[in-house]
């Protein structure tokens, strides 16, 4: 495995612009929609927004929960609502999960309602902030709310460039917001699954490396999933010092994955550029299987 750039830079100065920006735009509106991706909600949750939201009203979207293993979903879900935080699950691109959210959020402003009726501004419009990790979805839940494709949406990071008011005729206003990320990602691990799984630019990184390392965690986690897609035996033998020399098993196994799916260039070598993608896309894209890479009790 060759090393091709160290320095992951995913935290380019216009993101801290949209930061700020987003802290001056929370007074325009009565509560925030908080996306995540529902098989990392830790590491996909921005630790900076979540200071900046502060008190303001929010709902924590678990969303892409048909790419999520469920029952994980429900546990992430029960978690955030112990701690009073409200959270639900989305499957956008599906449609579902809608009237949960709707039937939230009319719950969280009842009060506030009431209160503009009562001085007359009946049917009163609710002003949504959808903020988020890059890639989890804000353009898409947007769409589905409105019932028509008025946002840019993409499977990769950074297409909402911008703000933009979206009205969905119905009572709700939405403020599409660009994608944030963080000066800080929390560890290693952290970095890995929100290259993997989208959030970050591969461009700025190492594809194999991400594959590489995403393969070790998926072998910790779903060690049969990778056997079923792969078919490759998934047991791993530590190498020992009698070998005599360093052997790498996980780097083995990931080149006879490779090599199962026909990744070799002219010469025999193994292209593991090509599976790295292959391996990459088959994970963000659900044909491993569902995958929740994290559990809240991983991170009290
Ligand atoms: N499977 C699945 N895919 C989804 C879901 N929601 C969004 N996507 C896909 O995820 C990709 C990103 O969606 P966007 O709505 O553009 O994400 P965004 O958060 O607005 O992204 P930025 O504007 O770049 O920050 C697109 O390819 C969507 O089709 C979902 O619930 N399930
Ligand atoms: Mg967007």
């Amino acid at each position: 495995m060759t090393e091709k750039k160290n320095d992951i830079n995913w935290f380019p100065g216009h993101m801290r612009k949209a930061l700020n920006e987003t802290g001056e735009r929370l007074k325009l509106v009565d509560i925030v929609y908080e996306t995540c991706d529902a098989r990392i909600p830790f590491s996909s949750r921005n630790p900076e927004l979540d200071k900046i939201i502060g008190n303001k009203p929010r709902i924590v979207i678990l969303n892409k929960a048909d790419l999520a293993d469920p029952s994980k979903t429900s546990r992430w879900i029960d978690s955030f609502e112990s701690e009073n935080t409200r959270a639900c699950a989305l499957e956008s691109t599906h449609k579902k999960g809608f009237d949960k959210l709707n039937a939230i959020t009319m719950d969280m402003m009842k009060d506030t309602l009431e209160k503009a009726a009562e001085k007359g501004r009946i049917g009163r419009p609710v002003r949504v902030m959808v903020v988020g990790a890059p890639n989890t979805g804000k353009s898409t839940i947007i769409n589905a709310l409105a019932g028509r494709k008025a946002a840019v949406t993409g499977d990769k990071p950074g297409v909402t460039k911008d703000f933009k008011w979206i009205m969905t005729g119905g009572r709700l206003e939405l403020m599409d917001m660009a994608g944030v990320l963080w000066p800080r990602i929390a560890n290693a691990k952290s970095g890995i699954c929100l290259t993997a799984l989208g959030s970050i630019k591969e461009e700025v990184t190492d594809s194999v490396k991400i594959a590489y390392e995403s393969l070790k965690i998926m072998l910790d986690i779903y060690p049969n999933l990778i056997k079923e897609r792969y078919g490759v035996d998934t047991d791993i033998k530590e190498a020992s010092e009698d070998d005599g020399y360093f052997q790498d098993p996980y780097y083995d196994l990931f080149l006879e994955m490779a090599k199962k799916r026909g990744c070799i260039m002219s010469g025999g070598r193994i292209d593991e550029e090509r599976f790295a993608r292959l391996f990459i896309n088959d994970l963000r894209e659900g044909r491993t299987g569902r995958i929740t890479l994290e559990l809240p009790e991983d991170f009290k």
